[in-house]
């Protein structure tokens, strides 16, 4: 972390504005030795300055530079940006020319990462910025602003609080157990307090699922018979005539994909040929490929004509679905009913997709099902990703394990054991223990210049 870093922070291409970031000790001296203006070494921290970038002699650029010293900023170094002129030319000869007075091309997520290390965020704040930048909806820009703030690791540096007060009650207990004046504390006691973190521990993982959906979105699959009215729901959900309607069978061979916001979350939706046996090979293939689709689906839209008895492709489509999270859709409810279904079908829609308010009750279905209206009125303190996840999880082991020791009557240094090693992984989800490794590979999967 010696060495001085630069990047293009902004994206590449021909834009107003370009900006080039530096950080390390050598910042200011580099950019000061390119510089043609105010000498930047004698100027005060966070303040702009106008002038030129030049190439030994040659002038490159029209700039504004920004000069931010250690420790007020970003990475905690000295940390200077040049605005330029948005052009990919002029924007690269400015990074070539720090090049050439010694800084080094910055890895993806190197400023991040300093600002990590160097302490000024934490790990899930580090995660937060990248999921802020890459935010596709108003709910998961939320839910990283959230983490960003610091609202996340709040709550695990309390929990982390908590188990290290009742680490050190058990470490005063066990190391001078004649003293009568401390608090005894027993085995009671202790499974008393493992049993309120146990609960919290379990209320923020199973709440922490929603982040999966407020970042990704629910991927959506509509599958059934030829017919039935597929692709007349992706276009009514989407309200854009995208896939073709006609009333012969087999009219879409490949899947049709479009999006929508339902409460600030993102539904993909996939329209899928219609399932049946056929010899014709361009429609085998788009039916293979139909049920291919379940798999990967968060959720899937099972379309049934309720004019039509059950036939085989139904019952098909059924089994092939039993474990998805799914909405059975009894369609073109406005024609005599021949259907029956077996009765113990949950979340069925009867409904006419001819129309448009005929779409309202899958809608419905949908927040209901993953919970939209509720999603929008929390406070977004979740666990944000499956790294963070996983390790809540462990910890949440952990303390099913002291539980148990306590149980089987083991000595408490057991006990302790296992709590300090709840402790350790909480600690790793905030980056407060970490493995080197693990962190380069976290910072790798960001942008460069961030
Ligand atoms: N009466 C009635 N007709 C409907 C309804 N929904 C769709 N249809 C008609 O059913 C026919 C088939 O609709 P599509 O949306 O193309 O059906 P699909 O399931 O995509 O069919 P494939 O692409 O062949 O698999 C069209 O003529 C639609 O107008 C409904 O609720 N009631
Ligand atoms: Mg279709």
């Amino acid at each position: 972390m010696d060495d001085t870093i630069v990047a293009i922070s902004t994206t590449m291409g021909v834009g107003a504005i370009s900006i080039i970031r530096l950080s390390g000790k050598e910042a200011l001296a580099i950019v000061n030795n390119c510089f043609q203006g105010k000498d930047l070494t004698t100027v005060k921290s966070h303040t702009i300055h106008y002038g030129y970038i030049k190439d030994n002699e040659e002038l490159i650029d029209e700039v504004l530079v920004s000069v931010m010293k250690s420790p007020k900023t970003f990475t905690r170094e000295d940390v200077i940006e040049i605005n330029c002129h948005g052009g990919i030319i002029a924007t690269n000869r400015i990074l070539q020319t720090m090049l050439n007075h010694g800084a080094r091309l910055a890895e993806a997520g190197e400023f991040t990462k300093r600002a990590f290390l160097n302490g000024r965020i934490d790990l899930v704040e580090s995660e937060a910025v990248m999921d802020l930048i890459q935010s596709k909806s108003e709910e998961s820009r939320k839910l990283a602003l959230s983490q960003l703030t610091g609202k996340t690791s709040n709550l695990i540096t309390n929990f982390r609080d908590k188990l290290k007060d009742l680490l050190s009650a058990i470490e005063v207990n066990i190391d001078y157990p004649e003293y009568y004046d401390i608090e005894i504390i027993t085995k009671e006691k202790i499974k008393d307090q493992i049993n309120v973190l146990k609960k919290d521990l379990q209320r923020l993982i199973k709440e922490s699922q929603n982040s999966t959906t407020i970042k990704n979105g629910i991927k959506t699959v509509i599958i059934g018979k030829p017919n039935v009215g597929k692709s007349s729901i992706l276009n009514k959900l989407i309200e854009q005539e995208k896939a073709i309607v006609t009333d012969i069978a087999g009219t879409t061979r490949d899947i049709v994909e479009g999006e929508i916001y339902l409460d600030g979350i993102l539904l993909n939706i996939i329209d899928t040929a219609g399932i049946r046996d056929t010899d014709n090979i361009v429609e085998k293939i788009g039916v293979e490929k139909s049920l291919s689709m379940i798999n990967e689906a968060d959720l899937v839209i099972t379309v049934f004509n309720s004019n039509e008895e059950l036939a085989q492709e139904d019952k098909k489509i059924l089994t092939q679905t039993e474990q998805k999270q799914r909405i059975i859709v009894l369609n073109k409810n406005d024609l005599p009913k021949n259907l029956k279904l077996p009765i113990d079908l949950k979340n069925v829609v009867e409904t006419n997709t001819n129309t448009i308010e005929g779409i309202n009750p899958i809608k419905e279905k949908i927040k209901e099902l993953f919970n939209l209206e509720q999603l929008q009125t929390k406070d977004y303190t979740y666990l944000a990703n499956s790294r963070q996840i996983s390790l809540a999880k462990k910890s949440y082991q952990n303390l099913l394990d002291a539980e148990n020791s306590i149980q089987e009557d083991l000595p408490v240094d057991m006990v302790e054991i296992d709590l300090k090693e709840c402790f350790d992984n909480l600690g790793q989800i905030i980056g407060a223990t970490y493995n080197e490794e693990i962190i380069d590979n976290l910072f790798e999967n960001f942008c460069v210049g961030k």
